[in-house]
């Protein structure tokens, strides 16, 4: 397979600076080498820019770098619109916001292909704010409501031609909602598994039957892959932890599943904060987890001195 590596050094949509360095800890451990190992031809194409944009100010005053959030989000769908055309775009974050721009791209391609787009959310947090609702007013807590079209993002970022419906969008690893989103999350027809729904059943069956729904409907396959989404102990390397996440194996079964289906179409590797690494140890999960999507295997893992 055809894969293009896009850096997005993006952090003005998160609460604490570091996630601008995500995409070169990504490459320094190995992202490029590891996808091409496994037979695919890897294309890096260095580091995206956002354009300037310059929307009218919000009067939720939380908010903060909505300009620039705005600009990214409409060169990072242009990006996904272009590069998704003749092969694989794996973004490499920069915290969530850049979804925003990524699925939204990734919906105009669907759109031209004539397919219904899925998104499978993988993260601590529903990310289902609108500008409107988010508190903190870091923008990173709102790609989801902005790509399945809620009100209130019109005038600041570029309209939402492609909505995902919400009966493609999937959610799973949810520990952390605050109220308003929980509130407009269960108005929609969105599958959230959180932990406890892991926990209860595991992660293959629930892997499982959203695989089957896409593949059924002959779905394209959007997947974003918050590090928040693992267990702390694991993946210290992120701003916003959250006790209770994903164990190692479950991470990649669920990778592992994925790369069976065949489905998968596009990636965001997000949230990444080298600054609060681990001798680089998230960094390297993150590289391994999108091995196994890509084809690894349990086997062929390479052992690796702690
Ligand atoms: N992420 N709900 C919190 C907020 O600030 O709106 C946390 C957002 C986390 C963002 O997971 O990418
Ligand atoms: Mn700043
Ligand atoms: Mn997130
Ligand atoms: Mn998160």
């Amino acid at each position: 397979m055809d894969v293009r590596l896009i850096g997005v050094p993006l952090q003005d949509g998160a609460g604490r600076l570091g996630c601008e360095m995500g995409p070169s800890a990504l490459r320094v451990a190995g992202l490029a080498d590891a996808l091409s190992s496994l037979g695919h031809r890897v294309t890096d194409c260095g580091n995206a820019a956002p354009r300037p944009a310059r929307p009218p100010v919000h009067p939720n005053r939380a908010i903060h770098h909505l300009p620039d959030i705005a600009g990214w989000v409409e060169t990072l769908s242009e990006i996904a619109f272009r590069e998704s055309e003749n092969a694989m775009p794996v973004f490499m974050g920069g915290d969530h916001a850049l979804s925003a721009g990524t699925v939204h791209g990734m919906a105009a391609r669907a759109a031209a292909r004539g397919r219904p787009l899925f998104v499978l959310w993988l993260d601590a947090h529903t990310d289902f704010h609108t500008l409107d609702t988010t508190e903190s007013g870091n923008l990173h807590g709102t790609p989801v409501a902005y790509f399945t079209g809620q009100s209130g993002f019109a005038g600041y970022f570029p309209p939402v031609p492609h909505p995902l419906a919400t009966e493609n969008l999937a959610m799973l690893g949810i520990r952390s909602a605050d109220p308003a989103e929980r509130t407009a999350l269960n108005a929609t027809a969105a599958t959230i598994h959180d932990m406890r729904a892991v926990d209860e059943h595991g992660v293959g069956v629930l892997i499982r039957a959203f695989l089957d729904r896409v593949k059924a409907a002959n779905g394209m396959l959007h997947v974003s892959l918050d590090v928040d989404f693992l267990d702390p102990s694991i993946a210290p390397a992120v701003g916003t932890t959250v006790p209770g996440g994903a164990t190692f194996r479950e991470a990649h079964l669920v990778m592992e599943m994925l790369h069976d289906s065949g489905l998968v179409s596009s990636l965001d590797l997000v949230e990444l904060n080298p600054f609060l690494d681990e001798r680089g140890k998230t960094a390297l999960l993150m590289v391994d987890l999108a091995a196994s999507l890509m084809g690894r295997t349990v086997l062929d893992r390479p052992t690796r001195a702690g």
